[in-house]
């Protein structure tokens, strides 16, 4: 018989996730204040071969001092990083620590992505148990995703935070679209569902060049984001294990669908740590109908 006072293991899991959530909120603040004296390109490349800028390294080593601190954290992995650090026993937890940091010069928004993974890496979508997404726009705010509901929270300058809104569901009726990827590199059906989609009246342009900015939009608002396959990089822009995995795993959790054309996001197996995958997220319906104009 178990002894009550000992933990079992889904509430060891769930307090080290709700520890992951809370470091990352309550180092949002110190990762915004950091970014001021950060926004110049290092003489370093990530492992995807994009060029660093020192905001990228600074939020990476911060997250991983204190994400690897964290009893019940086994491993950290960072887009900026080619290979996981092993920091205990337990869950792995992978970062992009400042997705969209080219939106540092003309100060535009940008985010930091979490996925928490009850797995070795590189995991599998069915492997995530929790994924969250800070968001450095006007304000701070983090969305997550775990238990099978989301919960946006709002957080202040000295890292407390509070609810903004629980349950968040994509609204029904979608009124925004962003498109990544330069239009001369869109597949035919791509681009015959984009005039689609821009053609429809109720439908308006929201794209930032941070994918978590462009995301929240389309949670926001209702409607698509989109990196899609390219004529010259059939596998997109965005990585499975540190954006794929966890912005599908938010938006299916408030109610959306994501696909990388054909199936789930979460369905997704690729067996490197940096893999890439198309990115398609947002409403049901038009998702349904992406999918439908890239099997023709
Ligand atoms: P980083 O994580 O390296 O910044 O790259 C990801 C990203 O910035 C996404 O946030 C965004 O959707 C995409 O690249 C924008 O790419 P592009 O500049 O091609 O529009």
């Amino acid at each position: 018989m178990r002894d009550d006072a000992t933990p079992t293991e889904a509430e060891s899991t769930g307090e080290t996730v709700e520890a992951v959530l809370d470091t990352v909120a309550r180092s949002a603040p110190d990762i915004r204040q950091g970014l001021p004296g950060r926004r110049a390109a290092i003489e370093a490349e990530n492992p995807s071969g994009e060029s660093q800028k020192a905001a990228d390294v600074y939020a990476d080593e911060l997250l991983c001092d204190r994400l690897g601190d964290i009893d019940g954290v086994g491993v950290y992995a960072s887009e900026e990083r080619p290979d996981p650090v092993e920091v205990g026993s337990g869950l792995s937890v992978c970062v992009d620590p400042l997705d969209g940091s080219s939106n540092l010069e003309p100060n535009a928004a940008m985010g930091t992505i979490v996925a928490v993974y009850d797995g070795a890496l590189p995991a599998t979508g069915d492997e995530l148990v929790a994924a969250a997404y800070v968001l450095y726009g006007a304000t701070t705010t983090m969305m997550v995703a775990r238990e099978g509901e989301v919960t946006e929270y709002v957080v202040h300058p000295d890292g407390e935070y509070e609810i903004a809104q629980a349950d968040v569901t994509i609204p029904e009726e979608p009124s925004v679209y962003g498109f990544g990827g330069r239009v001369p590199h869109w597949v035919d059906d791509f681009e015959s569902f984009a005039r689609e989609v821009e053609s429809d009246p109720s439908m308006k342009l929201r794209y930032g060049g941070a994918m978590i900015g462009d995301v929240n939009q389309v949670l926001t608002y209702g409607g698509i984001f989109a990196y899609p396959t390219l004529s010259n990089a059939p596998e997109g822009k965005l990585r499975v294990q540190f954006e794929g995995y966890p912005v599908g795993y938010i938006v299916e959790t408030a109610g959306g669908a994501s696909s990388d054309g054909a199936q789930s996001l979460l369905d997704v197996e690729k067996d490197d740590l940096h893999a890439r995958t198309p990115v398609y997220v947002g409403s049901e319906d038009l998702v349904d109908d992406l999918e439908a104009a890239l099997e023709e």
